[in-house]
């Protein structure tokens, strides 16, 4: 499996990208860098950063809009604010490319509303469908992958769960955008985590995964398989099924963990629960799953415990 951790459990510790880099090269599993743009770029050099990389490999970048744009991004209210978080995705897009990596993960952190009479709701629904439709035609050679959480920091995010992301997915109507799923958010909007990513990938619209875990009242960005160990298990039994070929990123919090031992712990937990999957066998999980028993299907997770 591919892995990539997350940049910021070591930056925000006040290491720099050259530290993480650093860490993720010592690690046994990562395969895969994941950028946010501007921020892990801004006083880097370019050639520098690829310098370091050496044999990591750059899955794809995730824009970050912050400071001016807390009424919105791709819905500001002002036109020059929304070209220009527009063309922070452009900018990410070609960054992205020379770095040899495709996806650019797009979490609308502040498209939603608070208040009600605050927003158009169909006006904002289109600029949605127009932004995304630019940026699809801009770069067909890359793919875009809407991450959904359904809210915080707004009160309601306009893309809110698994079913609004697929439907705007379908709307925007291009092959290069699809969706990213983060284990916490689906959590948060009571989404099955398995069920949405059942249905994400068999339309062939899963490209990415936020490998995480919680209790689901916040996004709290736990080691993998944590809390929920059945669900996680699920999730996996469903990758596998659907040949998923994608990296896994770990988008967690270890904010009073060590940064590098908490990203090890959780390629620990994926590859754990994977081999057990394995030792079950898919042919005897999809039996379990056919019969549609909620007593087969306890029983299932019992063995995989043994
Ligand atoms: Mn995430």
């Amino acid at each position: 499996m591919n892995y990539a951790g997350r940049f910021n459990s070591f930056i925000l510790k006040g290491q720099n990208v050259f530290d993480a880099i650093k860490a993720y090269h010592e690690m046994d599993g990562i395969t895969h860098l994941e950028f946010n743009y501007p921020e892990h770029f801004a006083g880097y050099d370019l050639e520098e950063i690829k310098k370091a990389m050496g044999d990591l490999k750059v899955n794809g970048l995730a824009v970050r809009w912050r400071n001016d744009f807390t009424n919105g991004d791709l819905t500001n209210p002002d036109p020059e604010l929304r070209e220009r978080a527009i063309r922070y995705c452009k900018e990410a897009t070609d960054i992205c490319r020379e770095l040899g990596g495709t996806y650019i993960t797009l979490w609308l952190e502040n498209d939603g509303f608070d208040y009600a009479f605050q927003v158009d709701y169909e006006e904002a629904w289109n600029q949605m469908i127009d932004a995304f439709r630019e940026l699809a035609d801009y770069a067909p050679d890359m793919k875009y992958s809407i991450e959904y959480k359904p809210f915080e920091p707004r009160n309601f995010s306009m893309v809110d769960s698994t079913g609004m992301t697929l439907l705007l997915i379908k709307e925007i109507d291009r092959p290069n955008v699809g969706c990213t799923l983060d284990f916490c958010h689906m959590l948060m909007k009571r989404d099955s985590p398995a069920y949405g990513l059942a249905l994400a990938a068999s339309m062939g619209k899963l490209y990415g995964l936020h490998m995480n875990d919680g209790y689901s009242q916040m996004d709290s960005g736990m080691i993998f398989g944590s809390v929920n160990i059945a669900h996680a298990a699920e999730f996996i039994y469903y990758l596998k099924k659907y040949n998923y070929q994608g990296v896994v990123f770990f988008d967690t919090f270890p904010i009073r963990e060590n940064a590098k031992l908490e990203t090890q712990a959780n390629i620990n937990s994926f590859e754990k629960i994977s081999k057990i999957i394995d030792e079950i066998g898919m042919d005897r999980i999809a039996e379990v799953v056919s019969k549609r028993d909620g007593v087969e299907a306890q029983r299932l997770v019992l063995d995989m415990l043994k």
